[in-house]
């Protein structure tokens, strides 16, 4: 940490939120908890090794924190207003952003205060990392909340290595060019030297579009700027701590867990799961209508085969968050109606977030997992699903919309849209021979053991740290296509 009592961190991740969580005890004590997830699993080494720092709001509004400690990451808070978690996040990030880059399964809506304040956010973030980022440093600027930033920190430190990874979908022009700001967007993150998606597709729609609308020349994943920089554009795939999620499931305490779960849902042959964040991405009501019209349709006999659906409540304060949630409950409840007997529904359904233990007990007690985004840049659910199987037993049902059937080839494949093929995938999977389901597990299982978090930092930050010559050194493409 001795880079760090200097003040200046070789290495800064710049996120939209700090990965901690505050919890204030009665008495008034507050502790900071790390948020469990891959990134700061991922990053956590790398950040203790070179001293870093991770820059990101701590989570509540109208409230200024010095930078702190915890658990060994260097904190630096970034202070938002409560009208800048209205407009810059829940408003331009999550009203306009999201669902424009989610194939606008929900219509985007353009604001010009959100944008406003969207600017003038990633501006603070831009000068908070000039400020905490040593000479040379390395930057990783994270997700569609901080797409400004590359530009704005570049023009600040211009001696600075800055990469960008967007975790959601980048879209085709076709959909991006609704967006009255298209240019400014995609002139932010030609700041970066390095910008990652989930897709190889994504990193094309990129550098299509800043050919047409910047009018850059590019060749293949590269962007030429006029200044005699060079940007590269690429896919790198975000996995999961796979061994600490085995590690995990292993456990006695999960084991017996997901016996009881099995039992307290009746003991029945089949257990479906689906765990998402209550999003209109995520293809819930497909999902659901498809398994009420198999067990309707006599196919399989409520008593056998229960769903179980986890939704985690999300961004609540958004409307049409709000009214997904009604949606939902209403959509359950005819289901349950409908099909369902006396001590027998058929969808058990939960609306509410838990501790990873439980979602390793939930993952281990189902035989077929429903993952069926109508658009997801990758799906760590799959993922984690999948790593929890070290039995090899279980079934992946998977939308070929999540980035995750790029690689999870041996899932049971649907298209969400098309209900009557999902009721075909999901009989499929639960009625399946066991040894072909545990043919198609070890192949998946190999590739997210394989393919882990750590193996997703390594391969971005090795390409963004690799020598790049300056592009009027190189060949110049024939033609600037
Ligand atoms: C975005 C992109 C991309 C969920 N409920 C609980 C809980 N979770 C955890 C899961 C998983 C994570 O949240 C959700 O990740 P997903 O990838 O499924 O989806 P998004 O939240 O939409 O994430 C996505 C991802 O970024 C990473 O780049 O894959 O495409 O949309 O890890 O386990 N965790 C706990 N309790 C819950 O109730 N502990």
């Amino acid at each position: 940490m001795s880079t760090m009592a200097a003040g200046l961190a070789e290495f800064v991740v710049i996120a939209n939120r700090l990965p901690v969580d505050r919890f204030i005890a009665p008495d008034g004590t507050v502790t900071w908890r790390t948020s469990p997830g891959g990134l700061v699993t991922a990053l956590e080494p790398v950040m203790r090794r070179k001293g870093g720092a991770w820059i990101g709001w701590h989570g509540a509004p109208d409230e200024k924190l010095k930078p702190f400690e915890h658990d060994g990451l260097h904190l630096v808070p970034v202070p938002l207003s409560a009208q800048e978690v209205e407009e810059y996040y829940e408003g331009f990030s999550n009203g306009t952003l999201w669902p424009l880059y989610h194939d606008v399964i929900a219509p985007p809506e353009f604001h010009r205060e959100w944008w406003d304040s969207y600017v003038q956010v990633n501006q603070r973030f831009a000068e908070k990392a000039a400020r905490v980022a040593r000479r040379g440093a390395v930057v990783w600027v994270q997700d569609y909340q901080l797409q400004l930033v590359p530009t704005m920190l570049r023009e600040l430190r211009p001696d600075l290595r800055i990469g960008f990874f967007l975790h959601i979908p980048f879209p085709p022009r076709e959909l991006f060019q609704q967006l009255p700001w298209r240019r400014q967007i995609l002139e932010g993150l030609t700041g970066a030297d390095l910008v990652g998606f989930q897709l190889p597709g994504a990193a094309q729609n990129f550098v299509r579009l800043v050919r047409e609308r910047v009018g850059h020349k590019t060749h293949r994943g590269l962007i030429y700027l006029p200044d005699g920089r060079s940007v590269k554009a690429s896919a790198y795939p975000i996995s999961i701590d796979a061994h600490g999620f085995e590690q995990l499931a292993r456990t006695p305490g999960v084991d017996a867990r997901a016996k009881e779960i099995r039992e307290s849902l009746g003991s029945p042959k089949h257990v479906l799961l689906g765990i998402d964040r209550l999003d209109y991405t995520k293809g819930l009501r497909q999902r659901l209508r498809a398994f009420g019209e198999i067990i309707r349709d006599g196919s399989i006999d409520v008593d056998d085969s229960v769903f179980v659906q986890v939704a985690t409540p999300s961004r609540e304060r958004v409307d049409q968050y709000r009214l997904l949630r009604d949606d939902i409950d209403r959509l359950v409840g005819r289901i349950n109606g409908d099909v369902g007997r006396i001590g027998q529904q058929p969808i058990t359904y939960l609306h509410a977030s838990y501790p990873r233990e439980e979602m390793a007990a939930l993952y281990r007690a189902a035989d077929v997992m429903v993952v069926t985004p109508l658009r997801d840049g990758m799906n760590l659910v799959a993922k984690e699903y999948v790593a929890c199987r070290y039995d090899d037993n279980g079934a992946l049902v998977l939308s070929e919309f999540a980035g995750a059937a790029a690689e999870l080839r041996q899932a049971y494949r649907v298209n969400p849209y098309d209900i009557n093929g999902m009721k075909a995938a999901l009989l499929e999977a639960i009625t399946a021979d066991p040894r072909e389901n545990s043919r198609r597990m070890k192949a998946m299982r190999k590739h997210v053991v394989d393919h882990d978090i750590d193996h997703w930092a390594t391969a971005f930050l090795d390409d963004l740290t690799a020598p790049s010559e300056p592009h009027d050194k190189k060949m110049r493409p024939p033609g600037g296509s």
